[in-house]
């Protein structure tokens, strides 16, 4: 990490209810800043076993040595410190996702009316791993936004490598034509408690910092972008069985029902384009 002190992660940060209450003031500064930390999104049991889930899917993966399984970070694999896990919608996963659907929907729906699944996947790093160069998963230029939802399966202190976020470079067409240098002094440094999140927009610059504690580093993620368009860049982490399937989609709530807690009486869907239906996920 540089020696560059960066600014605070405060200023970007809500608390999980101000999603619900103020969806459209959380979506407007997203927009504006490409980034916003949610505390306490997923309740610690939820999270941890998740964090159990990956430890032993990615155990069993790599003793497979099946690449299918596996996103593509920059060749780190290779030294064995990071790995981009591709996760299956185990029961782990969907109660993790229904829950953080059911608090993003908001703001997701402030940004846009319908969402597909792009990625789902956990980036996991151990210790001594170097950290990546600073990159943006989509380009600022060609991709629409992506939204990726990184989820602390553990507390996250600065020593354990968070991810490093430039706020508000997103939309900086100088800093991604190579114009100009990333200002350090404007770097947050996304330490989390377990169950935290930050929503990030993938034309943002980041990245994994290097790993210096004696423990594991998972981060649970999913990406979202407008449905039937491809993306492109790394943001592609998902298995083959689900990539053009899942959406996220309004539906107007049948008279008398009053199931639904969307905005404006509508409701949002977890569903699968084609059998099997994945509905449940979000009912
Ligand atoms: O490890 C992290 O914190 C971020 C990973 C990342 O940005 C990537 O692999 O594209
Ligand atoms: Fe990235």
């Amino acid at each position: 990490m540089s020696a560059v002190a960066t600014s605070s992660l405060d200023g970007f940060s809500v608390d999980a209810a101000a999603l619900v209450d103020n969806p459209r003031q959380v979506a407007g500064a997203f927009r504006r800043d490409g980034l916003v930390k949610v505390k306490r999104i997923l309740p610690a049991d939820v999270a941890e076993a998740v964090c159990k889930r990956v430890h032993e899917e990615l155990a069993s993966r790599r003793a497979e040595g099946d690449s299918t399984y596996f996103g593509d970070v920059y060749g780190y694999e290779d030294t064995g410190q990071r790995w981009d896990l591709k996760l299956r919608l185990s029961s782990e996963v969907k109660d993790a996702l229904r829950i953080l659907l059911e608090s993003l929907q908001g703001v997701l729906e402030s940004l846009r009316p319908s969402w597909q699944l792009t990625e789902l996947a956990a980036m996991c790093t151990f210790p001594a791993d170097p950290g990546q160069p600073v990159h943006a998963d989509t380009s600022h230029v060609y991709d629409q936004q992506v939204v990726t939802v990184f989820v602390a399966l553990h507390d996250i202190p600065a020593e354990r490598g968070p991810t490093k976020m430039y706020p508000r470079s997103h939309l900086d067409g100088e800093l991604h034509l190579g114009l100009k240098e990333v200002d350090e002094s404007c770097a947050v440094l996304c330490t989390m408690e377990c169950g935290d999140c930050v929503l990030m927009d993938s034309r943002l610059l980041h990245c994994g910092t290097a790993n210096k504690s004696d423990l594991h580093r998972f981060l649970f993620y999913s990406s979202w972008m407008p449905p039937a368009r491809r993306s492109r860049g790394s943001t592609n982490t998902l298995l083959p069985e689900y990539e053009d399937r899942l959406i996220l989609v309004q539906e107007e709530l049948q008279s008398g029902s009053h199931s639904g807690n969307g905005p404006h009486g509508l409701r949002w869907m977890f569903e699968a384009k084609v059998p099997p239906r994945l509905v449940t996920v979000m009912t």
